[in-house]
């Protein structure tokens, strides 16, 4: 039996990109761009349901929690986490409706790292 080196060359190529054409890649790829979450201080938001959405929506532990707290307290504002731009937004959007259901004046901005 007698095979085409011409036919195996193009069926083997077809194999390897399923018939698509592919995006040429030239350069470093580039990481995403990573946004920090921060925390506003106020004087009513009281400091534990702070530390524990700094838990519960950061996941950060109690220690951990607690110094961000304290740092946002004494400086005036500080980095809860630092995500991805949709990551980021949603810890906000959910960090804010657990303040305003519970009644507190928490804000917090995400800005670029
Ligand atoms: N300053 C608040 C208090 O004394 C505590 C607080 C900390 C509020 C951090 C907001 O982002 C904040 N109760």
């Amino acid at each position: 039996m007698r095979y085409s080196v011409g036919m195996v060359d193009r069926v083997g190529r077809e194999d390897q990109t399923g018939g698509a054409l592919k995006e040429r890649v030239r350069g470093k790829p580039k990481e995403p761009a990573l946004y920090s979450v921060v925390l506003i201080n106020d004087d009513y938001t009281p400091m534990q349901f702070v530390s524990d959405v700094l838990e519960t929506v950061f996941q950060k532990s109690p220690a951990e929690a607690y110094r961000i707290m304290m740092q946002v307290h004494l400086d005036g504002r500080g980095v809860a986490g630092i995500y991805p731009w949709e990551v980021a937004e949603t810890k906000v959007d959910t960090l804010i409706s657990h303040a305003r259901e519970a009644g507190h004046p928490l804000q917090a901005t995400v800005e670029e790292t």
